[in-house]
């Protein structure tokens, strides 16, 4: 039986930190897949008797996507640690560099997709490495984390413990809209036959917001959406808050204000979504989708992106301009690879990266025109 690669590896490092007492930082996305991942790799540590001395979550919008110099900036005092990525990472070639230098030992875990260049740490573990041998590709990465659980504690893991796990690996994993399929099948399985008696607080208090039967009538969905709603403030994160807490009246508050936020932002997605379709019925014949605003939150791109991309089944690019830079998502229909059409651009890009069919992008504004010539040129050769 093959291993995701370099999982033994990580898992080795991360029992040896706790042993010798090392730091140990974790820094995940900011959405469910990053949050999940990041409670189920903390929650594994201190099961070893190990501690995390800081979570962070960056703040997309502000600080920008991934491992970013403000979030390194603010942890350098905590050097040297062991540093711990998830659902990001596989793209900061260059803050891998400085955080090298400060005194960061990083242990990647990521299921984007590696760029030409990946960064040069301690280990990434990423199946979608070109050299690992492991079948399935298609992991959340909260399924990666989950793996990486099971390797870190092995026989340790006590089957609540277990479904525990499996209860956040199945909403990161359907929160990440990858397929339901093989393994991530697997993983919803078992995690929603264990949500419904969960003893996590941060998930039971959804059951007195939206009553016991969510599971079954379709409100699953808006406890996974709620959850995803939660934006990083000052490397904070609220979903995370909730999913560790162990009082029920602060998840009950927490939870309370993620649906409101959610349904807030739902609202404000419609709103963009009409607006882009107003702008895009006076150029029906371009290839790709290509709109974005000022006023726009960079955070509510990608369901955007999302919706659009479906409708009109083409390439479709949402982003935030801002002074200077302009930061956005990118949703493209099957069997189409916007990551590699951003490969064509990438002289011009600040940074860029994701999945085949759910990217991100940050470049100058001075280059959006040329960007999306670049594009259309793509797309259009290969309709
Ligand atoms: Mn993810």
């Amino acid at each position: 039986m093959y291993k995701i690669k370099n999982i033994e590896k990580a898992a080795e490092r991360i029992r040896q930190a706790v042993n010798n007492n090392e730091r140990i930082i974790i820094y995940g996305d900011s959405d469910l897949d990053g949050i999940s991942s990041a409670v189920i790799v903390e929650e594994a540590i201190k099961n070893l008797g190990g501690q995390v001395c800081r979570v962070f979550f960056p703040d997309r919008e502000k600080d920008g996507y991934g491992v970013n110099l403000k979030a390194l900036e603010l942890l350098k005092k905590d050097a040297p640690a062991l540093f711990i990525t998830l659902d990001l990472g596989i793209g900061n070639v260059k803050e891998a560099e400085l955080a090298k230098k400060i005194g960061f030992e990083m242990i990647i875990v990521d299921h984007h997709e590696p760029l030409d260049g990946v960064p040069d740490v301690y280990t990434i573990v990423d199946p979608k490495q070109k050299d690992d041998p492991y079948p399935f590709k298609q992991f959340a990465n909260v399924g990666i984390a989950f793996r990486l659980c099971e390797e870190l504690l092995g026989k340790n893991m006590s089957p609540t413990l277990r479904n525990s796990f499996l209860e956040l690996a199945a909403l990161g994993t359907i929160a990440d809209m990858v397929p339901q399929i093989e393994e991530n099948q697997k993983i919803i399985e078992e995690g929603l036959r264990s949500l419904k008696n969960t003893f996590r607080p941060g998930l039971k208090v959804f059951w007195d917001i939206f009553g016991k039967g969510a599971i079954l009538d379709g409100s699953l969905l808006k406890i996974i959406s709620a959850l995803n709603a939660s934006e990083s403030e000052t490397f904070e994160n609220d979903s995370y808050m909730l999913l560790t807490s162990g009082s029920a009246e602060r998840c009950r508050e927490l939870a309370q204000k993620l649906v409101d936020k959610n349904q807030y932002k739902q609202q404000q997605v419609k709103n963009i979504v009409h607006e882009i379709e107003r702008r895009i019925s006076q150029k029906p014949k371009e290839p790709i989708i290509f709109e974005g605003d000022p006023a726009w939150r960079l955070t509510l791109a990608g369901s955007v992106a999302s919706i659009i991309s479906q409708k009109y089944e083409k390439p479709t690019f949402v982003f935030k301009k801002g002074d200077s830079e302009s930061c956005g998502s990118v949703r493209n229909p099957k069997h189409t690879n916007s990551v590699e059409a951003m490969k064509t651009c990438d002289g011009i890009l600040i940074t860029y990266g994701g999945h085949t069919q759910a990217s991100g992008f940050r470049i100058k504004n001075e280059n959006l025109e040329e960007f999306k010539k670049g594009l259309s040129r793509y797309f259009q050769k290969k309709k």
